[in-house]
């Protein structure tokens, strides 16, 4: 297995949504031991430290539609800035969130570097809502949409260009909660969407071995992976904003994890929606490091 230098970058904002507390994941998936975890495999670690996230800076929203616009706006450019320098240093950037809202600064950093770039949206929703359709005003229900070049403009066109990523490259993985609105833009946008029907059909096995050959016949140029611990059974991860019932089990996160190491096309990952306040005794950042341990390729014997 390669070793890698993995660069750390914590994102603690909740702007994306209303619940407080999810600002307080990159701590908590400290906590876990992520760090040491991956030095026992062998990889390099530079922990960055957090992204500077701002106190509120405008006291009621000035756009209803859009929850805390400015600040995730803010939040996704400093991320965005950090994510492309990362990636400049040739090293392996691992993001923790903080709220799903922090893809779209993930992507706008990655963007111009990868210009067929692969993603694995491993999550409950689709996360392809926009301004139009969103149900709630949360901006973590819109990171895939903005990064295709849907949505807010100034969402869309941080770092000056869109879109960030190609529609038909996107594979999400898990889905069990997708609004009308969304339901469209999949079809719409030919997006590859592999629901929970298709894992109980065929199993994670094929899902995953479908969902690589897929996006090795594309020739992507890098693969980011965007896991959302929502995509799991609230079972296994209890402390998420919007848990859905009839998730992907513990056993198949980590197969899906174990598989995407072993494809070797992983440049970049990013582990969202971890709130502590709402876990159980930090059982959700223990899933999500846990995870990270398969997915840099941590082995038993
Ligand atoms: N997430 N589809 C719902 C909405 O409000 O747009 C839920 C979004 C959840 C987003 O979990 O990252
Ligand atoms: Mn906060
Ligand atoms: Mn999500
Ligand atoms: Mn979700």
């Amino acid at each position: 297995m390669n070793k890698k230098t993995i660069s750390i970058i914590g994102v603690p904002t909740d702007y994306g949504q209303a619940r407080r507390g999810v600002d307080m994941g990159p701590s908590a998936i400290r906590y876990a031991g992520v760090v040491e975890r991956l030095e026992a495999i062998g990889h390099t670690v530079q922990d960055q430290g957090d992204i500077r996230v701002s106190q509120k800076l405008v006291k009621a929203a000035i756009d209803k539609q859009l929850l805390n616009l400015e600040e995730v706006i803010d939040v996704s450019t400093s991320l965005a800035n950090r994510v492309h320098e990362v990636v400049a240093e040739k090293k392996f950037p691992l993001v923790f969130g903080g709220d799903h809202s922090i893809a779209i600064g993930t992507f706008a950093g990655l963007g111009e570097h990868y210009k067929n770039l692969g993603v694995i949206w491993f999550d409950a929703h689709a996360d392809l809502n926009t301004p139009d359709t969103t149900p709630s005003g949360n901006i973590h229900g819109m990171p895939l949409a903005v990064s295709i070049g849907i949505g807010d403009e100034r969402l869309v066109q941080i770092r000056k260009y869109a879109p960030k990523i190609k529609s038909k490259n996107i594979v999400i993985i898990g889905a069990r909660s997708v609004d009308p609105g969304e339901r469209e833009l999949i079809h719409e946008q030919g997006i590859k969407v592999y629901t929970m029907h298709e894992i109980d059909r065929l199993g994670m096995t094929r899902v995953m071995e479908n969902a690589l050959a897929y996006l090795k016949g594309l020739a992507v140029d890098g693969l980011h992976l965007s896991l959302d611990l929502d995509g799991l059974d609230p079972l296994y991860t209890p402390g998420v904003g919007t848990p859905v019932p009839g998730g992907m089990t513990y056993r198949e996160s980590h197969l899906a994890m174990e598989m995407l190491q072993e494809s070797g096309m992983l440049t970049s990952a990013e582990f969202v929606e971890v709130n502590p306040i709402l876990d159980e005794k930090n059982k959700t950042a223990d899933v999500a490091v846990a995870l990270i341990g398969s997915l840099f390729g941590e082995t038993l014997v």
